[in-house]
C-alpha cells in the first residue's frame, strides 16, 4: 500500500511518548497514539468504492483542467491538486455537512469536488462562465459555496487560517455543534498569522482542525530549504495543540485520522493539528516548469505512492475486478468531458455582473 512519501518512519518514532495518561505530554500525543494503533480506517466496500470514485473524479477533472488551460480556455492562475486527492477525500468524507465548515487556499478544485458539487459548475467557474459557482468571477482560486459551508478558495497564502479561526469562533458562539476544517500548505505554515491563530484557537478552545497539506514544496522551494522544523505536526505543541502525523497518500489513513481528530474536537472543544504528508505531481501552477526537482523524484512518487493506485490495489484484494474499475474510470472520463463541453458552450457573464457582489461603503 502507499506509504508516506517522505519522513514517516522518522516522525512516527519521534512522536512516541512514554508519559502516563493524563499528563500534558500524553494529551499532546494521545491522538497520534490512537491513530498509530490502527492507522487505516475500516471502510465498508461501498465506502471504499466511493473514495475511489471521488479521488478518480478529482484526478480526471484536474487533467482536463490542465488541457483546457493549455488551450487558453482558463484565464489567470490555475493550481492543480493531482497527487493530493486522498487528503481532501479522506477528511471531507468524515465531515458532518449539516454543521461543519471548510476553508482552504487557491488549490481548491478538489475540495469542491469532494463535496459532490456538480463538476459542470466548477468547470464553468474555471473557464469564467456565468454558470460557474461564483458566476465566473472568481475563477480557479476563488471557489465558494455557502450552501455547503465552503468558504473558499483564497489567494493570499495563510489568510485562510485566520479566517478559519473566525469560522470556528462562530461555530462556538452560535453553539451549532460544527467544526471548521482549515487547510493550508507547508509554505503557509511559516506565516506569522498561523501562530496567532493557533494561540487564540487553543486559548479559546475553538472547534477547528488545522490541516497542513505538506506537498513538500512551496512554489519552487523544498520544505528543507524554508523550514527550520519540517515535522509540521509538532508546530502546535507550543500552543498545547495535539498534532497528528499522517500519510496523506492513503485515503484510509487520512480518514482514520479525521475520525480521531473530529471526535476529539467535538468532545473536548479544542483544536487539533494534522500534517498530511503528500506530493503534488504537477508544477505549482500551470506556469511552473518545475526545474527545482528531478523527473525521477516525481516518477518515484507516482509509481510507488499514488493514492488512487494504492486504493485500487486494496479494492482488488477485496474482490473487485479490474474490469469494473476500468468501467468506473470510463464513466468518470465521460462525466468530465461533459463538464468541459458544458463549460465551453456556456455564456460568459453579462456586463452588468461587473456591478454585483462588489462591496461599496459599509455592510
Ligand atoms: C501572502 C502571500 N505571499 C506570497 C504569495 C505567493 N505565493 C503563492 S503560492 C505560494 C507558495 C505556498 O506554498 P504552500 O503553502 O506550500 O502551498 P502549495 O502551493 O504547496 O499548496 C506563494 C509564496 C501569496 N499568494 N500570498
Ligand atoms: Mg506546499
Amino acid at each position: 500500500m502507499a506509504q508516506s512519501p517522505s519522513k514517516s518512519a522518522k516522525s512516527r518514532k519521534s512522536s512516541k511518548t512514554k508519559d502516563a495518561a493524563g499528563s500534558d505530554e500524553f494529551a499532546l500525543h494521545s491522538l497520534q497514539e490512537a491513530h498509530e494503533a490502527s492507522p487505516r480506517y475500516d471502510a465498508s466496500p461501498e465506502e471504499m468504492l466511493q473514495f475511489y470514485e471521488q479521488m478518480l473524479l478529482i484526478r480526471r477533472f484536474e487533467e482536463k483542467a490542465g488541457q483546457l488551460y493549455g488551450l487558453g480556455l482558463i484565464g489567470g492562475f490555475c493550481h492543480l491538486y493531482i497527487g493530493q486527492e486522498a487528503v481532501a477525500i479522506g477528511l471531507q468524507s468524515a465531515l458532518d455537512n449539516d454543521r461543519d465548515s471548510v476553508i482552504t487556499g487557491y488549490r481548491d478544485h478538489g475540495h469542491m469536488l469532494a463535496y459532490g458539487i456538480d463538476p459542470n459548475v466548477i468547470m464553468a467557474e474555471l473557464t469564467g462562465r456565468q454558470a460557474g459557482i461564483s458566476r465566473g468571477k472568481g475563477g480557479s482560486m476563488h471557489m465558494f459555496s455557502t450552501e455547503h459551508k465552503f468558504y473558499g478558495g483564497h489567494g493570499i497564502v495563510g489568510a485562510q487560517v485566520s479566517l478559519g479561526g473566525g469560522l470556528a469562533l462562530s461555530h462556538k458562539y452560535n453553539e451549532d455543534g460544527g467544526l471548521c476544517l482549515a487547510y493550508f500548505g507547508d509554505g503557509a505554515a511559516n506565516q506569522g498569522q498561523v501562530y496567532e491563530t493557533f494561540n487564540m484557537a487553543s486559548l479559546w478552545q475553538l472547534p477547528i482542525v488545522f490541516v497542513i497539506e505538506n506537498n513538500q514544496y512551496a512554489m519552487g522551494t523544498a520544505v528543507s530549504r524554508s523550514s527550520a522544523e519540517t515535522e509540521f505536526h509538532r508546530r502546535g505543541t507550543a500552543f498545547r495543540i495535539p498534532g497528528m502525523d499522517v500519510n496523506g497518500m492513503d485515503v484510509l489513513e487520512v480518514r482514520n485520522a479525521a475520525e480521531i481528530a473530529f471526535k476529539h474536537v467535538r468532545e473536548n472543544g479544542g483544536p487539533v493539528l494534522i500534517e498530511c504528508n503528500t506530493y503534488r505531481y504537477r508544477g505549482h501552477s500551470m506556469s511552473d516548469p518545475a526545474k527545482y526537482r528531478s523527473r525521477e523524484e516525481v516518477k518515484e512518487k507516482r509509481d510507488h505512492h499514488d493514492p488512487i493506485e494504492g486504493l485500487k490495489k486494496t479494492l482488488i484484494e477485496a474482490g473487485k475486478s479490474e474490469e469494473d474499475l476500468k468501467a468506473i474510470d470510463k464513466a468518470i472520463r465521460s462525466r468530465v468531458s461533459e463538464a468541459a463541453d458544458f463549460a465551453e458552450s456556456s455564456p460568459e457573464p453579462e456586463a452588468r455582473e461587473l456591478y454585483t457582489d462588489v462591496l461599496v461603503e459599509t455592510y
